[in-house]
């Protein structure tokens, strides 16, 4: 048995053994405040890439969930959604508890954290004598997201739009409008009210997708499912049609693109235009496309996942004549969905969503060879010359 101390002695070498050292270039911590998962994904591409181009840490976010009913949103740490080695290989990173732990007490006292935000954001209860602030903390899920990380208030708040034009951060000029202004000795954090990188991702950083692997117990739920319940080859399908998707379909406009319609239509539009049919289709351009891809690739089984309405009867009934059936998760849980979804041989999603996005770049770029996607409503225009007979 050792002595006491010397257990003692030996846990305490340990703990500073493993305690993550401060990096000079600093940190880059934001809240993924707007949207749900598939609206956060799209701000973590840009953000990753922000941080990697300045070469800055980047403190791994919790995704920002919304439950029905409830007006405090939930925070899970990124670790349960994602496998944190394959960020790490690429990604300069670290889990929030570290940066909490090992971190902040060095080198974010409370008197200098600084909330970043593009302007000033105003309220309607504040006087015309107010200082200008972020009013970082303001609302749901700012407020909660905040808490969480352990911020009970900030100490200040910079403007950072007017410096810096923004965080594209493509050119060397560009990145030295946020080298010279924010330079990390001064702002050893950059803490953003929202992710510094557009909505929706640019088509340049959706590679970036690869690197976002699900964590083991979403994997292995998802991987047990397929073996347990689906017969491959299998057509996983994506269904947006819970009432809130209305309305943003409502906003269809031909000439630009929409949310995620880049993942069908490409960055600008290209030859088809958005149409309503694309972002809410009719129960009749779903059947039809199920039943297309399924009769072209030899499907055995078809996966739907749905926000709202699954179609399981509809689907089966017609589906009959090639003896393939439609299955579902019993507890449908969004990220067990999305799993499937990026392992079915054949995946029919909706353009205009960016939870299908999720999937369409998946499909691109984590497997070494491409899957294909294909989206409700959308036909790629047959460029072929015509053959007068
Ligand atoms: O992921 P998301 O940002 O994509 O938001 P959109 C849609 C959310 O609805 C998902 C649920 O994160 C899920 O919680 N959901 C959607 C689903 N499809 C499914 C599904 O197939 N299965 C399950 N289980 N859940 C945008 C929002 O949605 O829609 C915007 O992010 C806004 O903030 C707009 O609300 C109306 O791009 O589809």
């Amino acid at each position: 048995m050792l002595p006491a101390a010397l257990l003692l002695l030996l846990t305490a070498a340990a703990a500073v053994a493993s305690a993550a050292e401060v990096d000079p270039n600093g940190y880059v911590i934001y809240c993924p405040c707007m949207g749900r998962f598939g609206n956060q994904m799209e701000q973590h591409l840009g953000a990753f890439h922000f941080a990697n181009v300045l070469g800055r840490t980047i403190v791994l976010p919790p995704m920002v969930g919304h439950e029905p009913g409830s007006t405090i949103a939930k925070m899970t740490a990124f670790e349960d959604v994602f496998q944190l080695a394959p960020i790490k290989k690429h990604f300069k990173s670290i889990t929030l508890a570290e940066f909490q732990r090992d971190i902040a007490p060095k080198i974010w006292p409370k008197e200098q954290r600084k909330a970043f935000c593009w302007t000033p954001r105003t309220s309607s209860t504040a006087g015309d004598d107010e200082t200008p602030s972020c009013r970082a903390k303001d609302g749901n899920p700012f407020g909660p997201f905040w808490d969480h990380i352990g911020v009970d208030e900030f100490a200040d708040s910079v403007f950072y739009g007017r410096p810096t034009g923004g965080f594209n951060v493509g050119s060397a000029k560009e990145k030295e409008k946020w080298m010279t202004n924010y330079p990390a000795s001064s702002f050893p954090v950059l803490a953003f009210t929202g992710a510094p990188s557009n909505f929706p991702s640019q088509q340049k950083h959706w590679h970036y997708q690869k690197h976002f692997r699900y964590s083991t117990r979403i994997t292995s739920k998802a991987k047990s499912f397929i073996e347990d319940r689906l017969t491959r080859p299998f057509v996983g399908i994506h269904l947006r049609n819970d009432i809130d998707w209305n309305r943003v379909c409502e906003h269809v406009d031909p000439s630009r693109n929409l949310f995620a319609s880049a993942q069908c239509l490409g960055e600008p539009p290209q030859d088809v235009m958005l149409s309503k049919e694309m972002c809410l289709p009719s129960r009749s351009t779903v059947l039809d496309q199920i039943v297309e891809v399924v009769g072209r690739s030899g499907a055995k089984s078809v996966f739907v996942s749905a926000d709202k309405d699954h179609m399981i009867d509809e689907i089966n009934g017609a589906l009959s004549a090639y003896d393939v059936k439609a299955y579902r998760l019993d507890d449908n849980d969004p990220l067990v969905s999305l799993a499937i979804l990026e392992l079915a041989d054949e995946f029919i999603g909706n353009c205009v969503s960016t939870f299908s996005s999720v999937v369409s770049r998946s499909r691109t770029f984590k497997w070494a060879k491409p899957k294909p996607s294909h989206f409700w409503g959308y036909k790629i225009p047959d460029t072929r010359p015509k053959i007068e007979l």
